[in-house]
């Protein structure tokens, strides 16, 4: 019980510092400050937010972490695209 509350807590701290990461991480990647991420921008912005994620993923678990590939980086703009329109805004992360 104590535990399953502490690794909660933990959880709501990674996504924090996620959400944190995301927010800082955005101003720079949207280049030419329209608002929305376009094919480039979502390409550079979402490997860096997965190579972050994975970094900070990795040291949690106490292992090496790993490359982020292109495959990845597809999939997770794909993802994140609700709307499918080929831009990311901020909302849809
Ligand atoms: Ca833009
Ligand atoms: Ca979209």
């Amino acid at each position: 019980m104590l535990q399953d509350l502490a690794q909660e807590k933990n959880m709501a701290n990674k996504n924090t510092v996620i959400s944190h990461l995301i927010d800082h991480v955005w101003a720079q990647y949207d280049y030419d400050g329209n608002g929305f991420l376009d094919e480039t921008e979502s390409r550079d912005f979402m490997s860096v937010v997965l190579q972050m994620n994975e970094n900070v993923l990795a040291k949690s678990m106490d292992r090496d972490p790993v490359e982020i590939d292109e495959k990845e980086v597809h999939v997770a703009i794909e993802q994140a695209d609700d709307n499918k329109d080929g831009k990311i805004t901020k909302e849809e992360l």
